[in-house]
This record gives C-alpha cells, structure tokens and sequence, in this order.
C-alpha cells in the first residue's frame, strides 16, 4: 500500500504522531512482554511490515482448512508407556491450549481397541433385533430420512484421570484430564429408530436391555438398560456439524449423554433388545471399579461431576508477570448441568465462586473464569464443580476413603496445581 493508497483508505498517519506517543504505547507494548526501551518506537506500528506489502494466499490454498502453522502444537498426544502399541491405544485432548467449550474435532482425543476402521456410508448397515416386533436394518440414507435432533454433549473416558489414583503423576492437564471431548452432534433419537421396530410386545421396560456393537474388529459391545436407550441416546451422524472423523466413528455413532465413554459405540452395527446384560468383556473384566477390599463395584455408567483449571497448568505457565490473571477451566456432570465452578488458591482451604461463561447445560460441558491480581505468590490451584443434582465434585482424599487406591476407572477427584512463584505449574496433591 502506497503513502496515496493510505490516504484514499483514510489510514493516513502523521509519523509524529506515533513518535510522540511512544513513550505510552512502549510502556503498554513492554506490559506485554516486548523488550524495548521506554520511548522506542515500536517498528511492528511504526514500519509497514512484509504482511502488509503484498498478497496474502488466495481463497483456495487449502479448500478444507488446518490450524494456522504458529498452532502447530495444539494437537492431540499420548502417553507411550500408556498401551501395548499404537492400535490398541489412547491419546489425549490438548485441553490446556482450548477456550469455550465446544472441542474441535481434529484435535478431538480418540479411544480405539482394534483401530479405527474405514467404513464407507455405501457400505454402512444398522441393525435392530432381538425383543423387537420386526427387526429392522437400516442403511445411511435410510437415517438420513428420520427426523434429526441437535445436542451438545461430553464424552469422557471412564479411565481419564486413571493415572492419578496412586498419587500425582503426569504434568499437564492434556495427560491427566485429557480424555474429553464436548461436540454438538446431529442425529436420530435412539428412541425414535427402537419404536419404529416395534416394542409393543416387550413389557416392563424397567427389566430389559439394549446391546450395542460395533463394525470394527473389538465391537466394543456394550449393554445399556433399555430406560436410558428410551431417555436420550442419539444415534449421531454429525459432529460439529460436519460427518464424523472416521476415528470418531464415521459414518455413525451411538451418544449416551453423561455416560462412560466406553458405551458410546463407533461405527455402530447392531442394537439388540435383550431381557438381561449380556455380561462383555467390556462391562466386566474392563472399566470396573475395583475397592480397597479387592471386590469390584459393578457398573458405573454416570460421569459424576468434575472440573479443572486448564490454564495456568503445567502446560500453561503464566508467562506475562504480575498483575491481572485470567484462571480458566473446564466443568462437566453426567448428572446434569454444572450451577456453580469454585476455585480455590490455596489448595481448598478457602473458596471463591468462578464466572460462568454461559449457564450450564445438561451433560455438556461448562466453561468457568476466575480473573485476578496476581502478585507473584505460589498458589496452591484448585477447582470444584457443582451440578444440578446438589453433587459437589470430592477431594482426592474423600474418594479414596470411600473407593480405596486399587481403581483405575472414574477418578473424579479435585486436581492441585502448585503455581509457582516464577509462574511455572507441577501437577502436585495436597492432603
Ligand atoms: N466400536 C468401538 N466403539 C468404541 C470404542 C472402540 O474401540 N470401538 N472405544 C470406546 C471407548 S473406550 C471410548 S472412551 C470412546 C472414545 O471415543 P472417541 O474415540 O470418539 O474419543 O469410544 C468408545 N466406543
Ligand atoms: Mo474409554
């Protein structure tokens, strides 16, 4: 842009005038972290940078768009040690680097036991049999043509957490809350496909099943009571609006809102009504609960409620010095909404009540805010979710009296972060 261009444009700046105000604009620029003497110009205002000095990449240099490349490490990880090898295997969700709720889905984590398969809509079938007046196979298009619902829901890995049982292990929020996902799914109610093969002659509800399988090598088979497939499950063809990642389970998958990720079926093939569980791998040697008196707790299908400070957090350093300080966090209940997010700064000893970004919504997840002056003193960070049920989220302390230190599965203890004074993070416990 020339000197004339900028003034057709009205950009025309007297160059006085930004010497004149350096002073104020150095010192708000070093706040920032810019290191630069007092009353220097600031040459990213005062010189037309290469940015500003030629054409930028044309509307089709990438016609499905990635995360700019400065974003480069905003991705998805894993814990090596974690699985025998990269099929039967887990990775995490960068939720340290995210704001707002909604998870995008390229760095959505994924769970899979047997890899994730590549099935094509053309190839795609659903089946509904068993205590059914007429079983029923469905194709893609044949659900594309049923009524669809929206709604925002949180998947969490009954294992998330897993690690931290023993005591405080991983240091980074993406490693020890990180499989998580929030996305807001389109699809066919469950209810809406069971009652239209027929449930007229199965008679009390409250006694039978429904087992759900997958196309993939695992199946991942799953028994859901028949209550919960009639309440809210969603057989979901979208994700954020657009089809699902094939490792999210392209091109169908099965919501069960607040539940275990592990009920949540990928590539979903077959739903059979049964009048008992059908007692799987999954459902009993796999994410049970096993108490300090070695005996196992049978079904823990409710995501309790649970929450975390995302930022600052060992992967979120604080990096701009004292002052104001934006805590952030994540917040979330198979129970129901999250009502109210505290967080505390001296490891739980007193409390105050975060901002919610938005109300709470039923099994989805919440986003909290606690702004405040930070002065360079350790903190001890912590926060604590509410739900609309009274439920308040357990110290470490409260759920091991209560669960022992032999489980793995559904740790939803409060998490410590030790804040340093030169603003560095360690993921610590505090008893
Ligand atoms: N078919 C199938 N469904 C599956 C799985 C699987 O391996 N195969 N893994 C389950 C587990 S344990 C979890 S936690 C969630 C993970 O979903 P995601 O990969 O979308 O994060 O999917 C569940 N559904
Ligand atoms: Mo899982």
């Amino acid at each position: 842009m020339d000197e004339k261009e900028r003034e057709n444009r009205g950009l025309a700046l007297d160059r006085r005038t930004f010497l004149r105000s350096g002073a104020a604009v150095g010192a708000l620029a070093a706040g920032a972290g810019a290191a630069r003497a007092e009353g220097e110009p600031d040459p990213l205002i005062t010189e037309v940078q290469y940015w500003a000095n030629g054409w930028g990449d044309g509307v089709d240099a990438s016609p499905y768009g990635l995360p700019i490349e400065f974003e480069s490490d905003v991705i998805r990880r894993n814990v090596p040690w974690l699985t025998a090898d990269v099929i039967s295997s887990i990775n995490f969700t960068p939720i340290h680097a995210l704001d707002g709720t909604i998870t995008p889905t390229g760095c959505a984590f994924e769970r899979h036991h047997s890899g994730a398969i590549e099935l094509k809509k053309e190839d795609y079938r659903l089946m509904i049999n068993g205590l059914v007046d007429q079983p029923l196979v469905f194709t893609y298009e044949d659900l594309e043509r049923f009524p669809r619902v929206n709604r925002t829901f949180f998947l969490e890995c009954a294992a998330n957490s897993g690690m931290e049982w023993a005591g405080a292990q991983l240091n980074g929020v993406q490693f020890t809350q990180g499989m998580i996902h929030n996305m807001q799914y389109s699809g066919i109610p469950l209810r809406t496909l069971l009652e239209e093969a027929g449930l007229s002659n199965i008679g009390d509800i409250k006694d039978k099943w429904v087992y759900v399988e997958g196309a993939d090598a695992s199946s991942n088979g799953r028994s859901i009571p028949l209550e919960k497939a009639l309440d809210d499950c969603l057989v979901a063809i979208k994700a954020n609006g657009e089809a699902l990642r094939k490792e999210h389970g392209y091109p169908v998958r099965l919501c069960v809102p607040g539940w275990e990720g592990n009920m949540w079926v990928k590539w979903l093939r077959r739903i059979e009504v049964t009048d008992q569980p059908v007692q799987s791998r999954e459902e009993t040697s796999k994410y049970t609960d096993t108490l300090a008196d070695g005996t196992s707790r049978k079904w823990t299908w409710v995501m309790d409620a649970k929450s975390v400070v995302t930022s600052p957090s060992p992967q979120m350093p604080i990096t701009h010095g004292k002052g104001p300080l934006v805590i952030t966090g994540l917040a979330w209940s198979g129970r129901g909404a999250i009502t109210q997010v505290d967080v505390s700064l001296d490891g739980g000893k007193s409390w105050k009540v975060a901002r919610l970004a938005e109300p709470g919504v039923a099994m989805a997840m919440s986003r909290f805010y606690l702004e405040i002056d930070w002065q360079g003193e350790e903190m001890f960070l912590q926060s604590r979710a509410h739900d609309d049920t009274g439920y308040v989220q357990p110290t470490k302390t409260q759920l091991r009296a209560i669960r022992g230190e032999n489980s793995v599965y559904h740790n939803n203890a409060i998490q410590t972060w030790w804040i340093k004074s030169n603003g560095e993070a360690e993921n610590v416990e505090v008893s």
